[in-house]
Protein backbone atom coordinates (compact mmCIF):
# COMPACT_ATOMS: atom_id res chain seq x y z
CA UNK A 1 0.00 0.00 0.00
CA UNK A 2 1.23 3.64 -0.87
CA UNK A 3 1.54 6.54 1.03
CA UNK A 4 -1.93 7.98 1.41
CA UNK A 5 0.06 11.74 0.36
CA UNK A 6 -3.05 12.60 -1.86
CA UNK A 7 -5.83 12.21 0.53
CA UNK A 8 -3.52 14.45 3.23
CA UNK A 9 -3.63 16.96 -0.03
CA UNK A 10 -7.30 16.46 -0.65
CA UNK A 11 -7.79 17.25 3.13
CA UNK A 12 -5.98 20.83 2.95
CA UNK A 13 -7.88 21.67 -0.10
CA UNK A 14 -10.34 24.62 0.39
CA UNK A 15 -13.06 23.59 -1.50
CA UNK A 16 -13.59 21.33 -4.86
CA UNK A 17 -16.20 20.56 -7.34
CA UNK A 18 -16.42 17.36 -6.99
CA UNK A 19 -19.21 16.39 -4.48
CA UNK A 20 -18.12 16.63 -0.94
CA UNK A 21 -18.63 12.23 0.23
CA UNK A 22 -19.01 11.17 3.75
CA UNK A 23 -20.14 7.44 4.79
CA UNK A 24 -18.79 5.05 7.40
CA UNK A 25 -19.87 1.49 8.50
CA UNK A 26 -20.04 -0.14 12.33
CA UNK A 27 -17.47 -2.64 13.03
CA UNK A 28 -20.21 -4.77 15.38
CA UNK A 29 -19.23 -8.02 13.24
CA UNK A 30 -18.11 -9.57 10.29
CA UNK A 31 -19.46 -7.45 6.95
CA UNK A 32 -21.51 -9.33 4.65
CA UNK A 33 -22.68 -8.42 1.16
CA UNK A 34 -25.20 -6.53 1.80
CA UNK A 35 -22.42 -4.24 3.20
CA UNK A 36 -20.69 -4.55 0.04
CA UNK A 37 -23.60 -3.93 -2.63
CA UNK A 38 -25.69 -1.17 -0.40
CA UNK A 39 -22.50 1.03 0.58
CA UNK A 40 -18.88 -0.19 -0.15
CA UNK A 41 -19.17 -1.06 -4.35
CA UNK A 42 -20.71 2.49 -4.29
CA UNK A 43 -17.74 4.56 -2.38
CA UNK A 44 -15.12 2.55 -4.70
CA UNK A 45 -16.78 2.94 -8.43
CA UNK A 46 -17.08 6.50 -7.83
CA UNK A 47 -13.88 7.72 -6.20
CA UNK A 48 -13.04 9.53 -8.58
CA UNK A 49 -15.05 11.53 -8.81
CA UNK A 50 -15.30 12.70 -5.60
CA UNK A 51 -13.82 13.89 -2.27
CA UNK A 52 -14.65 11.75 -0.27
CA UNK A 53 -14.15 10.72 3.57
CA UNK A 54 -14.97 7.10 4.63
CA UNK A 55 -14.35 6.53 8.63
CA UNK A 56 -14.97 3.23 10.46
CA UNK A 57 -17.91 3.99 13.20
CA UNK A 58 -16.20 2.41 16.77
CA UNK A 59 -18.22 4.50 19.09
CA UNK A 60 -21.18 3.34 17.26
CA UNK A 61 -19.94 0.03 18.26
CA UNK A 62 -20.37 0.69 21.94
CA UNK A 63 -24.25 1.29 21.69
CA UNK A 64 -24.48 -2.38 22.97
CA UNK A 65 -22.06 -2.61 25.38
CA UNK A 66 -22.84 -6.07 26.41
CA UNK A 67 -21.63 -7.02 22.58
CA UNK A 68 -18.42 -5.41 23.79
CA UNK A 69 -14.96 -7.01 23.93
CA UNK A 70 -12.63 -4.27 23.96
CA UNK A 71 -9.84 -6.53 22.40
CA UNK A 72 -12.29 -7.69 20.08
CA UNK A 73 -13.30 -4.55 18.80
CA UNK A 74 -9.55 -3.01 18.28
CA UNK A 75 -8.82 -5.51 16.05
CA UNK A 76 -12.24 -5.72 14.56
CA UNK A 77 -12.03 -1.80 13.73
CA UNK A 78 -8.72 -2.04 11.67
CA UNK A 79 -10.12 -5.24 10.09
CA UNK A 80 -12.95 -3.39 8.74
CA UNK A 81 -10.57 -0.79 7.59
CA UNK A 82 -8.14 -3.27 6.28
CA UNK A 83 -11.64 -4.65 4.09
CA UNK A 84 -12.37 -1.17 3.10
CA UNK A 85 -8.84 -1.12 1.15
CA UNK A 86 -9.19 -4.65 0.27
CA UNK A 87 -12.77 -4.07 -1.63
CA UNK A 88 -10.84 -1.23 -3.53
CA UNK A 89 -10.98 2.00 -1.59
CA UNK A 90 -7.46 3.79 -2.63
CA UNK A 91 -6.22 5.67 0.92
CA UNK A 92 -4.71 8.21 -2.03
CA UNK A 93 -7.69 9.36 -3.60
CA UNK A 94 -9.75 8.94 0.04
CA UNK A 95 -9.27 9.66 3.69
CA UNK A 96 -9.96 6.75 5.39
CA UNK A 97 -9.89 7.08 9.74
CA UNK A 98 -11.38 5.30 12.62
CA UNK A 99 -13.77 7.78 14.25
CA UNK A 100 -12.26 7.38 17.34
CA UNK A 101 -9.39 9.22 16.41
CA UNK A 102 -11.01 12.12 16.03
CA UNK A 103 -12.71 13.50 19.05
CA UNK A 104 -14.38 16.31 17.22
CA UNK A 105 -17.17 13.86 16.52
CA UNK A 106 -18.07 13.45 19.87
CA UNK A 107 -17.89 17.18 20.68
CA UNK A 108 -20.22 18.27 17.55
CA UNK A 109 -22.25 15.29 18.53
CA UNK A 110 -23.27 16.89 22.12
CA UNK A 111 -24.06 20.21 20.77
CA UNK A 112 -25.87 18.58 18.12
CA UNK A 113 -27.65 16.17 20.89
CA UNK A 114 -29.19 19.73 22.70
CA UNK A 115 -30.73 21.20 19.61
CA UNK A 116 -32.33 17.49 18.73
CA UNK A 117 -36.00 17.17 19.95
CA UNK A 118 -35.97 14.02 21.80
CA UNK A 119 -39.14 12.81 19.71
CA UNK A 120 -37.20 12.49 16.45
CA UNK A 121 -35.22 9.72 18.19
CA UNK A 122 -37.61 7.53 19.37
CA UNK A 123 -39.16 7.89 15.97
CA UNK A 124 -35.91 6.24 14.27
CA UNK A 125 -36.98 2.56 13.32
CA UNK A 126 -32.90 1.22 14.31
CA UNK A 127 -34.19 2.10 17.62
CA UNK A 128 -37.13 0.67 17.68
CA UNK A 129 -35.72 -2.44 16.36
CA UNK A 130 -32.76 -2.49 18.38
CA UNK A 131 -34.30 -1.87 21.17
CA UNK A 132 -37.58 -4.32 20.73
CA UNK A 133 -36.54 -7.08 23.36
CA UNK A 134 -34.26 -5.82 25.72
CA UNK A 135 -34.54 -5.38 29.56
CA UNK A 136 -32.40 -2.09 29.77
CA UNK A 137 -31.00 0.10 26.68
CA UNK A 138 -28.10 2.72 27.02
CA UNK A 139 -28.93 6.16 25.94
CA UNK A 140 -26.10 5.57 23.38
CA UNK A 141 -28.98 3.26 21.05
CA UNK A 142 -31.04 6.45 21.38
CA UNK A 143 -28.90 8.96 20.52
CA UNK A 144 -25.93 7.89 17.96
CA UNK A 145 -27.83 8.68 14.54
CA UNK A 146 -26.93 12.57 16.97
CA UNK A 147 -23.46 10.91 16.47
CA UNK A 148 -24.07 9.87 12.44
CA UNK A 149 -25.15 13.50 11.99
CA UNK A 150 -21.90 14.66 13.55
CA UNK A 151 -20.01 12.30 11.64
CA UNK A 152 -21.56 13.83 8.57
CA UNK A 153 -21.94 17.55 9.10
CA UNK A 154 -18.10 17.64 10.10
CA UNK A 155 -17.22 17.44 7.27
CA UNK A 156 -19.79 19.55 4.98
CA UNK A 157 -20.69 16.39 3.52
CA UNK A 158 -23.03 16.54 0.30
CA UNK A 159 -23.69 13.27 -0.44
CA UNK A 160 -23.97 10.16 1.90
CA UNK A 161 -23.81 6.90 0.02
CA UNK A 162 -25.71 4.06 1.98
CA UNK A 163 -27.70 1.17 1.71
CA UNK A 164 -31.69 1.92 2.10
CA UNK A 165 -31.81 0.66 6.11
CA UNK A 166 -29.94 4.27 6.61
CA UNK A 167 -31.56 6.52 4.29
CA UNK A 168 -34.25 7.81 7.80
CA UNK A 169 -30.91 8.58 9.47
CA UNK A 170 -29.40 10.93 7.04
CA UNK A 171 -32.56 12.49 6.81
CA UNK A 172 -32.53 13.33 10.26
CA UNK A 173 -29.20 14.50 9.73
CA UNK A 174 -30.82 16.84 7.16
CA UNK A 175 -33.56 17.76 10.09
CA UNK A 176 -30.94 18.63 12.38
CA UNK A 177 -28.38 20.92 10.45
CA UNK A 178 -31.73 22.34 8.80
CA UNK A 179 -33.09 23.31 12.83
CA UNK A 180 -29.38 24.04 13.64
CA UNK A 181 -29.07 26.83 10.84
CA UNK A 182 -32.55 27.90 11.69
CA UNK A 183 -31.75 28.72 15.61
CA UNK A 184 -28.01 29.68 15.17
CA UNK A 185 -27.08 30.80 11.17
CA UNK A 186 -26.06 29.15 8.29
CA UNK A 187 -23.32 26.56 10.06
CA UNK A 188 -24.26 23.54 7.86
CA UNK A 189 -24.32 21.96 4.69
CA UNK A 190 -27.06 19.99 4.05
CA UNK A 191 -26.27 16.33 3.10
CA UNK A 192 -28.45 14.22 1.24
CA UNK A 193 -28.30 10.06 1.04
CA UNK A 194 -27.13 8.46 -2.34
CA UNK A 195 -28.54 5.02 -2.81
CA UNK A 196 -27.45 1.98 -5.30
CA UNK A 197 -29.95 1.60 -7.76
CA UNK A 198 -29.42 -1.98 -7.24
CA UNK A 199 -28.05 -4.30 -3.98
CA UNK A 200 -29.65 -0.86 -1.99
CA UNK A 201 -31.41 -3.63 0.38
CA UNK A 202 -30.14 -6.89 0.85
CA UNK A 203 -32.88 -9.53 2.50
CA UNK A 204 -31.14 -12.34 5.10
CA UNK A 205 -31.10 -15.63 3.18
CA UNK A 206 -32.59 -17.60 5.89
CA UNK A 207 -35.46 -15.27 6.53
CA UNK A 208 -36.17 -12.96 3.17
CA UNK A 209 -38.32 -11.01 4.98
CA UNK A 210 -35.67 -9.16 7.42
CA UNK A 211 -32.80 -7.29 5.63
CA UNK A 212 -29.24 -9.02 5.99
CA UNK A 213 -27.72 -7.45 9.22
CA UNK A 214 -24.18 -8.38 11.16
CA UNK A 215 -25.58 -8.54 14.30
CA UNK A 216 -28.20 -11.36 12.83
CA UNK A 217 -25.08 -13.03 10.80
CA UNK A 218 -23.38 -13.18 14.29
CA UNK A 219 -26.28 -15.40 16.04
CA UNK A 220 -28.00 -17.52 12.99
CA UNK A 221 -25.24 -19.36 10.86
CA UNK A 222 -27.31 -19.43 7.11
CA UNK A 223 -28.06 -15.82 7.40
CA UNK A 224 -25.79 -13.44 5.43
CA UNK A 225 -23.13 -13.82 2.97
CA UNK A 226 -19.89 -13.19 4.70
CA UNK A 227 -17.37 -10.87 2.94
CA UNK A 228 -14.64 -13.30 4.30
CA UNK A 229 -16.61 -16.59 4.81
CA UNK A 230 -14.60 -20.08 3.71
CA UNK A 231 -15.52 -20.79 0.54
CA UNK A 232 -17.46 -23.98 1.99
CA UNK A 233 -19.13 -21.87 4.50
CA UNK A 234 -20.41 -19.45 1.17
CA UNK A 235 -21.45 -22.92 -0.57
CA UNK A 236 -23.57 -24.32 2.62
CA UNK A 237 -24.77 -20.86 3.19
CA UNK A 238 -26.27 -20.33 -0.28
CA UNK A 239 -26.85 -23.52 -1.34
CA UNK A 240 -29.52 -23.92 1.70
CA UNK A 241 -31.10 -20.52 1.01
CA UNK A 242 -34.76 -20.32 1.64
CA UNK A 243 -37.03 -20.95 -1.65
CA UNK A 244 -40.44 -21.89 -1.62
CA UNK A 245 -42.07 -25.66 -2.18
CA UNK A 246 -41.80 -25.07 -5.84
CA UNK A 247 -39.02 -26.54 -8.24
CA UNK A 248 -38.58 -24.24 -11.03
CA UNK A 249 -38.39 -20.54 -11.19
CA UNK A 250 -41.62 -18.99 -12.59
CA UNK A 251 -41.25 -14.90 -11.78
CA UNK A 252 -44.92 -14.23 -11.32
CA UNK A 253 -44.89 -16.89 -8.77
CA UNK A 254 -41.20 -16.18 -7.21
CA UNK A 255 -41.21 -16.02 -3.35
CA UNK A 256 -39.35 -13.32 -1.64
CA UNK A 257 -36.27 -15.91 -1.17
CA UNK A 258 -36.25 -16.18 -4.96
CA UNK A 259 -36.62 -12.71 -5.97
CA UNK A 260 -33.60 -11.78 -3.45
CA UNK A 261 -31.09 -14.72 -5.58
CA UNK A 262 -32.14 -13.00 -8.27
CA UNK A 263 -31.29 -9.42 -7.03
CA UNK A 264 -28.34 -10.42 -5.60
CA UNK A 265 -27.03 -12.20 -9.02
CA UNK A 266 -27.84 -9.33 -10.90
CA UNK A 267 -26.49 -7.00 -8.59
CA UNK A 268 -22.94 -8.95 -8.54
CA UNK A 269 -23.46 -9.68 -12.48
CA UNK A 270 -24.44 -5.35 -13.16
CA UNK A 271 -27.40 -6.52 -14.88
CA UNK A 272 -31.25 -5.65 -14.30
CA UNK A 273 -33.32 -8.61 -12.09
CA UNK A 274 -35.44 -9.00 -14.85
CA UNK A 275 -32.48 -9.52 -17.10
CA UNK A 276 -31.54 -12.11 -15.08
CA UNK A 277 -34.61 -13.59 -14.15
CA UNK A 278 -35.56 -14.10 -17.81
CA UNK A 279 -32.34 -16.72 -17.57
CA UNK A 280 -33.56 -18.56 -15.14
CA UNK A 281 -37.42 -19.40 -16.08
CA UNK A 282 -38.22 -23.22 -16.27
CA UNK A 283 -34.88 -24.05 -14.36
CA UNK A 284 -34.61 -25.60 -11.34
CA UNK A 285 -33.56 -23.77 -7.92
CA UNK A 286 -30.51 -25.43 -7.66
CA UNK A 287 -29.35 -24.08 -11.10
CA UNK A 288 -29.86 -20.74 -9.73
CA UNK A 289 -28.37 -21.32 -5.84
CA UNK A 290 -25.29 -22.59 -7.93
CA UNK A 291 -24.93 -19.15 -10.17
CA UNK A 292 -24.99 -16.97 -7.13
CA UNK A 293 -22.22 -19.04 -5.33
CA UNK A 294 -20.12 -18.66 -8.29
CA UNK A 295 -20.83 -15.12 -8.89
CA UNK A 296 -20.42 -14.61 -5.32
CA UNK A 297 -16.41 -16.58 -5.42
CA UNK A 298 -16.01 -14.85 -8.15
CA UNK A 299 -16.48 -11.21 -6.07
CA UNK A 300 -15.17 -11.96 -2.77
CA UNK A 301 -11.94 -14.31 -3.69
CA UNK A 302 -9.79 -11.47 -4.22
CA UNK A 303 -11.18 -9.51 -1.55
CA UNK A 304 -10.06 -12.03 0.74
CA UNK A 305 -6.48 -12.00 -0.73
CA UNK A 306 -6.22 -8.27 -0.61
CA UNK A 307 -7.40 -8.33 2.88
CA UNK A 308 -5.59 -11.34 4.27
CA UNK A 309 -2.34 -9.33 3.24
CA UNK A 310 -3.45 -6.06 4.72
CA UNK A 311 -4.07 -7.61 8.17
CA UNK A 312 -0.26 -9.00 7.68
CA UNK A 313 1.36 -5.82 7.77
CA UNK A 314 -0.25 -3.96 11.05
CA UNK A 315 2.29 -1.27 11.34
CA UNK A 316 1.28 -0.40 7.55
CA UNK A 317 -2.22 -0.20 8.29
CA UNK A 318 -2.23 1.45 11.64
CA UNK A 319 0.25 4.38 9.86
CA UNK A 320 -2.25 4.67 7.13
CA UNK A 321 -4.81 5.42 9.34
CA UNK A 322 -3.16 7.76 11.64
CA UNK A 323 -2.59 10.36 8.25
CA UNK A 324 -6.29 9.40 7.55
CA UNK A 325 -7.09 10.43 11.02
CA UNK A 326 -4.46 13.86 10.66
CA UNK A 327 -6.35 14.56 7.51
CA UNK A 328 -9.52 14.39 8.43
CA UNK A 329 -9.11 16.20 12.01
CA UNK A 330 -7.90 19.27 10.07
CA UNK A 331 -10.97 19.38 8.59
CA UNK A 332 -12.63 18.32 11.48
CA UNK A 333 -11.11 20.98 13.41
CA UNK A 334 -11.84 24.15 11.25
CA UNK A 335 -16.21 23.07 11.39
CA UNK A 336 -15.95 22.54 14.69
CA UNK A 337 -14.45 25.98 14.93
CA UNK A 338 -17.68 27.36 13.27
CA UNK A 339 -20.18 25.71 15.31
CA UNK A 340 -18.80 26.63 18.64
CA UNK A 341 -18.37 30.21 17.52
CA UNK A 342 -22.31 30.21 16.26
CA UNK A 343 -23.21 28.70 19.41
CA UNK A 344 -21.06 30.87 21.58
CA UNK A 345 -18.72 28.25 23.32
CA UNK A 346 -15.08 28.06 23.02
CA UNK A 347 -14.21 31.24 22.49
N1 LIG B 1 -28.85 -5.77 3.89
C1 LIG B 1 -28.30 -4.68 3.38
N2 LIG B 1 -28.46 -4.36 2.08
C2 LIG B 1 -27.89 -3.25 1.55
N3 LIG B 1 -27.13 -2.38 2.28
C3 LIG B 1 -26.96 -2.66 3.59
N4 LIG B 1 -26.28 -2.03 4.58
C4 LIG B 1 -26.40 -2.73 5.73
N5 LIG B 1 -27.15 -3.82 5.53
C5 LIG B 1 -27.51 -3.80 4.21
C6 LIG B 1 -25.51 -0.81 4.38
O1 LIG B 1 -24.17 -1.07 4.85
C7 LIG B 1 -23.69 0.07 5.57
C8 LIG B 1 -23.33 -0.39 6.98
O2 LIG B 1 -23.76 0.45 7.94
P1 LIG B 1 -23.60 0.18 9.51
O3 LIG B 1 -22.40 -0.65 9.77
O4 LIG B 1 -23.64 1.51 10.18
O5 LIG B 1 -24.84 -0.62 10.03
P2 LIG B 1 -26.20 -1.10 9.54
O6 LIG B 1 -26.80 -0.28 8.46
O7 LIG B 1 -27.06 -1.24 10.76
O8 LIG B 1 -25.73 -2.48 8.94
P3 LIG B 1 -25.93 -3.95 9.47
O9 LIG B 1 -25.11 -4.83 8.62
O10 LIG B 1 -27.37 -4.25 9.57
O11 LIG B 1 -25.29 -3.96 10.91
P4 LIG B 1 -25.92 -4.17 12.35
O12 LIG B 1 -26.59 -5.51 12.34
O13 LIG B 1 -24.74 -4.10 13.25
O14 LIG B 1 -26.91 -3.05 12.58
C9 LIG B 1 -24.79 1.13 5.50
O15 LIG B 1 -24.58 1.98 4.40
C10 LIG B 1 -26.03 0.29 5.28
O16 LIG B 1 -27.08 1.01 4.67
Amino acid sequence: MTEPSTAAANAAAPTSTRPRVLSGMQPTDALHLGNYLGALRQWVARQDQQDALFCVVDLHALTVPEAVDPADLRHRSRAVAALYFACGLDPERNVVFLQSHVPEHAECSWILMCTTPLGWLYRMTQFKAKAEGRDSVGAGLLTYPVLQAADILLYDADEVPVGEDQVQHVELTRDIAIRFNRLFGDTFVLPKAVIPTSGARVMGLDDPTVKMSKSLAAERPGHAIGLLDDPKVLKKTIMSAVTDSGREFRPEHASPGVRNLIAILASLQGEEDTVVAERFVGRGYGDLKKSVLEAVLEAVTPIRERFEALMGDPAELDRILAQGADAARSRATSTLARVKAAVGVGT
